[in-house]
């Protein structure tokens, strides 16, 4: 029997020594006994870390829907599959049970078919947090197609970009969306970026708040019409264990979006693995995360990793702030939600009002909190414990990446003794190792040094669509033999760690990776700058904030900073989005370089971050005039 379910430390540390001694007789126990599979592998895994090539269960064949739907159809037809919460709390919630999904997942893969979509074609979906997100997604997992989940907040430059990296040929999106008293003209930013991209050839749109739409004749289909004449049954398509299942891009700290490609079993076994074992989830459960299915914590754990465990998983369109900021805790209680997974900048916004919002509600059926995202401070991580956790709910700190597919280092609920501020214990079969500057493994406990992962586990990314180079470049060339993940970390006494954040230029706003690059290009987009650097600067409910120091062409004095500081925002909200808005903007003089050219972002974030008493050497600069002028104008 493999150990599907872990239920005590002992059993952790058995399970754990066992997934490390004898990796592929541990997976491959847990893909037979709890998979559908139309034909085994002829092997676990193969693997070199300086290609890089890695690969899970070669040889084998089998549908992921087969096993995130169609599985459950014999033994819980009737159960809710997805539960689907709309923005306003007056519309009515909408229960999809397994059957139903299986139709509608059926019905909008023969609307791919008959729109020309097969198996490897790219589909982009850009639809916000309504069930046909979840259903498109399935749809083409189930024709064999290759789904990129496009955030619906990006730009429509940002939407482009996508869409052309990965030659998408179809768009699935929807006339608009929600979002708290909101509404946003979603096909005005599709058509916006269609404009650009050459290749697509049909567009798909839902209806979800009935605006009125332009539909360009020949490409454009209203989705409803096609659903309803579709056939409820679609045979599966039959998938090679490593052949794609979805690109999804994630920021880097320089150049365009990273396209990070998943494929099919190996992402199946450990999502659903990791949602059983880091959730507790049992049978009638009901489970809530509130990412967006945009983000790879939506992909694997709102849609993949709960459905493959036949689980109940709501999907919330909404914002945690409409109408009130008690929106969460009025859904945990009407929908006596037993997991509840979100992140610390939702967790920070929510205690900044009170705990009478909380008080309100009956928050007794949560049995685990989770959060994920970007490290969780202290204060937020005593406030979840005890106001939502009453102090008897677990929080688990999960962390992972995009690249990773799923959770990397988290606790596990009532087996992982907890400490505030760490994600603790590596998952089964999670190598972790920290490494010094010179590319040698710290070991033993009470150390800090930059987090890599020593041996292959089943969900990582194969490569960066279109750009293997990069993958390799990026994740195995610094340090030998090793994924490198761009965080920092430390071990504690006792083995735990807790993640310290980015050692690279990647600033994680709101739980978002930001690249500094790209809103550095988009900002010296505009006519008068001439130069721009960007840092992050602690923020008490973002984690981080952008600060820009921006070069104008001109000295600036006969301009209005302030019109300058909103047209820069503007710039950059239509090239990336509004996540990526600055929160301040200094016009300053120069910017602090070494003498090879190079920004000094160390210093710029110092000044950013108020510590000016800790600069560090700066004698060697190329400029060193330039940061007493940077202190002097400092907002
Ligand atoms: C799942 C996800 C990945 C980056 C990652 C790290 C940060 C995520 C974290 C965390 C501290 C946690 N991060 N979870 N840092 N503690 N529990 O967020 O993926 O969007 O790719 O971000 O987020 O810096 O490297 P992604």
């Amino acid at each position: 029997m493999s150990n599907y379910h872990i239920k005590h430390l002992e059993e952790y540390y058995q399970v754990y020594r066992k997934s490390v001694r004898e990796p592929e007789k541990f997976w491959g126990e847990i893909a037979e006994e709890h998979f559908l599979w139309r034909k085994s592998w002829n092997k676990v895994l193969e693997w070199d870390f300086n290609k890089p090539e890695i690969k899970w269960f070669e040889g084998a064949k089998l549908n992921i829907t087969e096993n995130c739907i169609d599985k459950h159809l014999y033994r819980t037809p009737n159960k809710t599959a997805i539960l689907f919460e709309p923005n306003d709390p007056n519309e009515a919630a909408e229960h999809i049970t397994y059957k139903q999904l299986s139709e509608r997942v059926n019905q909008f893969a023969n609307v791919l078919k008959a729109n020309n979509v097969g198996k490897g074609d790219r589909v982009c979906i850009y639809v916000p947090m309504i069930p046909e997100l979840a259903i498109a997604t399935l749809a083409c997992a189930r024709i064999g197609a290759i789904h990129s989940v496009v955030f619906a907040g990006f730009s429509s430059t940002a939407l482009a970009t996508r869409i052309n990296d990965s030659d998408c040929k179809i768009v699935i999106t929807s006339d608009g969306s929600y979002r708290g008293a909101k509404t946003i003209d979603l096909k005005g930013i599709v058509d916006e970026a269609l404009e650009n991209c050459a290749g697509v050839e049909t567009v798909l749109v839902a209806k979800r708040i009935n605006s009125d739409i332009n539909m360009k004749q020949g490409r454009d289909k209203l989705l409803q019409p096609l659903l309803d004449k579709a056939s409820k049954e679609c045979i599966a398509e039959t998938m090679d264990a490593e052949d794609l299942l979805f690109i999804l891009y994630t920021s880097g700290s320089t150049g365009k979006p990273k396209g990070m490609v998943h494929t099919t079993a190996g992402y199946m076994v450990y999502t659903a693995y990791t949602f059983k074992n880091a959730f507790q989830y049992k049978e009638n459960d009901v489970y809530w995360c509130t990412a967006d299915i945009g983000w790879i914590t939506g992909h694997s754990y709102i849609v993949y990793g709960p459905l493959a465990n036949g689980a109940t998983t709501v999907m919330f369109e909404g914002v945690p702030s409409y109408p009130d900021f008690g929106r969460f805790w009025e859904i945990v209680e009407k929908h006596k939600i037993n997991q509840f997974y979100t992140a610390p900048t939702a967790i920070r916004a929510l205690a900044k009002h009170g705990t009478e919002l909380v008080d309100k509600y009956d928050l007794s059926s949560l049995k685990v909190l989770g959060s994920v995202g970007e490290p969780i401070n202290e204060e937020a991580w005593h406030w979840y414990n005890d106001n939502v956790g009453k102090k008897k709910s677990p929080i688990i700190d999960t962390w992972w990446q995009t690249e990773t597919g799923g959770i990397m280092i988290t606790p596990i609920p009532y087996v992982t003794p907890t400490k505030p501020t760490y994600a603790t214990l590596p998952f089964i079969g999670i190598q972790p190792a920290l490494m010094d500057e010179n590319g040698e493994e710290i070991k033993g406990n009470q150390v800090d040094g930059r987090l890599c992962i020593k041996f292959p586990w089943p969900s990582m990314a194969r490569t960066i669509w279109g750009n293997h180079e990069r993958y390799k470049e990026t994740y195995f060339s610094a340090y030998e033999n090793m994924y490198f993940t761009g965080d920092g970390a430390l071990r504690d006494e006792v083995g735990y760690y807790r993640i310290t954040g980015r050692v690279d230029d990647v600033i994680i706003v709101s739980g978002h990776n930001l690249g500094t690059a790209p809103i550095e290009d988009a900002i010296n987009e505009h006519p008068a700058v001439a130069e721009s650097a960007i840092v992050g600067f602690p923020h008490d409910i973002k984690g981080s904030a952008l600060y820009g120091y921006v070069i104008l062409k001109d000295s600036g004095e006969n301009r209005n900073q302030d019109n300058l500081r909103k047209e820069i925002n503007q710039i950059i909200t239509e090239h990336i989005g509004p996540i990526a808005k600055l929160d301040k903007i200094q016009f300053s003089e120069g910017l602090p370089k070494t003498r090879s050219g190079k920004i000094m972002r160390r210093i710029l974030r110092k000044i950013a971050s108020n510590e000016m008493d800790n600069l560090g050497d700066t004698s060697t600069l190329l400029n060193p005039e330039v940061v007493q002028n940077i202190i002097d104008s400092r907002l």
